[in-house]
Formats: C-alpha cells, sequence, structure tokens
C-alpha cells in the first residue's frame, strides 16, 4: 500500500478545499493503492479540515492515537493540530456504571467499555426470539439503503453503503414499544429522543465505509435532519445474527473492531455537553466475507425527535 506521505496531504487538501465529492477522493485513493478504510478516513480528516469544522478537524489532531498515523501521516496530523481550538472532552457517558444493567425489562451484560471513544459492548439486548422476530418482520420489506447528501440533505444510494434497510416508527407497536423502552433505559437517554429503530441488511460483500453518525454542522444539508430534535448524540446498534465471516463493526481511528454476536450490541457516544463532536467514532461495517449480516439501529437525539 501507498504511503499517506506530503505529497498525498497536499492532494487531500487541494481536493478537499476545492469542493469534490468523498466518494470520487476515496475511489481515486484506492485506484492508487490505499484501502478503502485507510483512504475513507484520510478524506474524511481533510474534508472536515477544509470546511473548517475546527471541533472535528482539531479533535482528530489533539487525541491522536498511536495508530492514526496509518490512516493520515504525520503531515496531515501536524496541519490538523495548527487549526486546534481545544480538543474533544471527555465527559460521563449517561450509560450506567457496572457489569449488568437493569434495562426496562431486561438485565443486559457490559461485556466491555472503552472511554476514548466512549464504545460500550453489550451481550444480551434482545434474545434470539426477539432478533428473529425483528429479521422476519422486516425480510420481505427491505430498501436498498441511502445516506444524507452533504449539500442538500436529501438521501441519496450511493456505493459506500450496500445494505437494504427499513424503519419502525417509535412505538408503532406493543413489541417495538417495548424495544424502544428497553433501549432507551440502556442507553440513558428518553425515550422520545429516539428515532425510530432501523433494521439493516448486508447480503456477502457488503459494507459501509467508515463515516460519522452525527450530522457534520459546518454540511448545509444537515439543516434539515437537525431541525428534527438536534444533533445526534449516541448510537446503539444491535446484531440480530451472527455473521458468518466478516462484518464486523470497526473503528479505524483507534485499531478497534466489534465483531457481532446475535442479541449483542455497541454503543457509542459523540456528542458531550459541550456539543463538541468525537471524531475517534469514525466508524464503518466491514465488509461481509461469508453469509449475510442482520443489524438494528438506534440513534439519540438532544431532543425530542418529532
Ligand atoms: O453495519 C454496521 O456494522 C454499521 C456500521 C456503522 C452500521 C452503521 N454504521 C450505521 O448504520 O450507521
Ligand atoms: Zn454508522
Amino acid at each position: 500500500m501507498p504511503v499517506l506521505d506530503a505529497a498525498w496531504d497536499d492532494w487531500l487538501a487541494t481536493n478537499a478545499n476545492r469542493g469534490c465529492a468523498a466518494d470520487s477522493m476515496v475511489d481515486s485513493m484506492v485506484r492508487a493503492g490505499f484501502d478503502s478504510v485507510t483512504a475513507s478516513a484520510a478524506v474524511h480528516r481533510a474534508l472536515a479540515a477544509a470546511s473548517g469544522n475546527a471541533v472535528v478537524a482539531a479533535a482528530v489532531g489533539a487525541a491522536a492515537p498511536s495508530d492514526v498515523t496509518q490512516a493520515g501521516g504525520a503531515g496531515t496530523q501536524a496541519s490538523l493540530i495548527k487549526r486546534l481550538p481545544g480538543a474533544y472532552q471527555y465527559d460521563s457517558s449517561p450509560v450506567a456504571s457496572g457489569n449488568l444493567i437493569r434495562a426496562f425489562d431486561r438485565d443486559v451484560k457490559v461485556l466491555m467499555r472503552c472511554e476514548r471513544p466512549q464504545v460500550i459492548v453489550f451481550g444480551d439486548v434482545l434474545s434470539p426470539d426477539e432478533c428473529n422476530e425483528m429479521i422476519e418482520r422486516s425480510r420481505h420489506r427491505l430498501k436498498r439503503s441511502t445516506t444524507v447528501n452533504p449539500d442538500t440533505g436529501q438521501e441519496d444510494v450511493i456505493r459506500n453503503r450496500t445494505s437494504e434497510g427499513i424503519w419502525f416508527q417509535r412505538g408503532e407497536d406493543a413489541f417495538i414499544e417495548r424495544l424502544d423502552q428497553r433501549i432507551a433505559s440502556l442507553m440513558n437517554w428518553p425515550v422520545e429522543n429516539g428515532e425510530g429503530l432501523q433494521i439493516l441488511h448486508y447480503n456477502t460483500t457488503g459494507e459501509y465505509r467508515p463515516h460519522f453518525d452525527f450530522f457534520p454542522p459546518d454540511q448545509p444539508g444537515s439543516v434539515v435532519h437537525t431541525a428534527r430534535g438536534g444533533q445526534r448524540v449516541a448510537t446503539l446498534i444491535v446484531y440480530l445474527n451472527d455473521v458468518p465471516d466478516g462484518g464486523e463493526t470497526i473503528f479505524p481511528e483507534v485499531g478497534m473492531s466489534v465483531a457481532g454476536k446475535q442479541g449483542g450490541a455497541v454503543y457509542f457516544r459523540y456528542l458531550n455537553g459541550l456539543r463538541q463532536l468525537d471524531p475517534l467514532t469514525l466508524h464503518g461495517g466491514a465488509p461481509v466475507k461469508g453469509g449475510d449480516k442482520w443489524i438494528m439501529t438506534k440513534w439519540m437525539r438532544e431532543r425530542a425527535y418529532v
């Protein structure tokens, strides 16, 4: 793989400042021999820096973990640090402490906690029967997933996200209502601040390249989304099946990956009490190498989601 040297830093900065689309920059880097995770992370950092998104760009530089250089060479880090008004400050997570959390109607196991970024892996959030019921309710209603267009806010189908999905309205029936209540209790965030549950299905080779779940504050397309309940605060991804091979949830900035187990979940929080956004929560769904993958996501907002 090529090295992300000063020449690549210049190329990234130039193209980001010219307003090139993230996809085409990532494609160019992949054609030049970079792997897609490295390319995507470098492009996101360059775009954040170019948009003057000081909070995001700055904290990338400030919190640099040892393997950040894998995705953005020393030059990239140095140029980001220059823009630094203040690094992301880790305040306490709303999620309860302890190894077992009573979440509405169920005891949920805590399997792993990471402080920076704030990531928690849970076991047994849903029973196998509940996972299978969500899959069967969704199987015949799936539509190709979209992502938010940064300029218009419209939902676009793009190559970066090769999954299909379906949304359930919050509390749309007793079963969904119970899951909404349990998840809100586990995330310790008001149920009315939650978006509806989303089910996603990936076939073999399906992936979701690294991205942020929050709406980048400086992108015009974010306004239409934050008008409904403000910024996203935290994500819970529940694994509805055991993926035979691949499909891990990856956090490339910190070299972490979570291999899902049916009923388990990964939580991550990216908006703190100061309304800073944590760049270390860049994450993706690694390509599924064998079989298929089903997940359920819950996104929590700052205020009631209407
Ligand atoms: O499928 C995943 O593991 C995944 C990874 C990252 C899903 C999402 N993000 C998402 O739906 O935002
Ligand atoms: Zn995501």
